[in-house]
């Protein structure tokens, strides 16, 4: 078969044009932590508030000087709803669901992911502007859906 020799080249380009995507993804992959929000833990939705660590959300500090964010969903509030973290920490949070399938989206943060009842929802988010940030539900979740958010308040940044 012959191949002209435009067409041939053409053929290379869009070779090294597929090739340069999937390093591009694989370094993104690899370098950016890019990856899906994890289900850690399976945890009985009708037990979260008589089990560890959710009987107690809240923000607790970590010995690699992170924090710990224990949070529940429910229709139609987080628990907490509203915390402060300092500028620059890393928070882990973990969220599980009480009732139906929630959403967990702080914007302009990597922070996007759903809370699905049963499953203990595990994600890491570096806070790095001074502020309040807004945690919104941002799966329907019934009549009163609007109203279900938060705010987490970057304070610091003294130096
Ligand atoms: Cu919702």
């Amino acid at each position: 078969m012959k191949i002209e020799r435009y067409e041939r080249w053409f053929l290379i380009a869009v070779a090294v044009a597929l090739l340069l995507a999937v390093a591009a993804l694989l370094a993104t992959i690899a370098g950016e932590h890019a990856a899906f929000p994890e289900s850690s833990e399976r945890i009985d939705p009708a037990l979260i508030s008589s089990t560890a660590p959710f009987d107690q959300p809240g923000v607790y500090p970590r010995d690699d000087g992170g924090y710990d964010v224990i949070m529940i969903a429910r229709t139609w509030a987080f628990e907490p709803a509203e915390m402060e973290l300092p500028v620059g920490a890393t928070a882990h949070f973990r969220i599980a669901s009480v009732d139906v399938v929630h959403g967990f989206k702080i914007p302009d943060t990597n922070a996007n992911a759903m809370i699905i009842p049963g499953q203990v929802t595990e994600l890491e988010v570096t806070f790095d502007e001074v502020g309040p940030h807004s945690v919104i539900c941002h799966e329907y979740c019934g009549i009163q859906h609007h109203i279900m958010g938060g705010v987490i308040n970057v304070v610091g940044g003294e130096g």
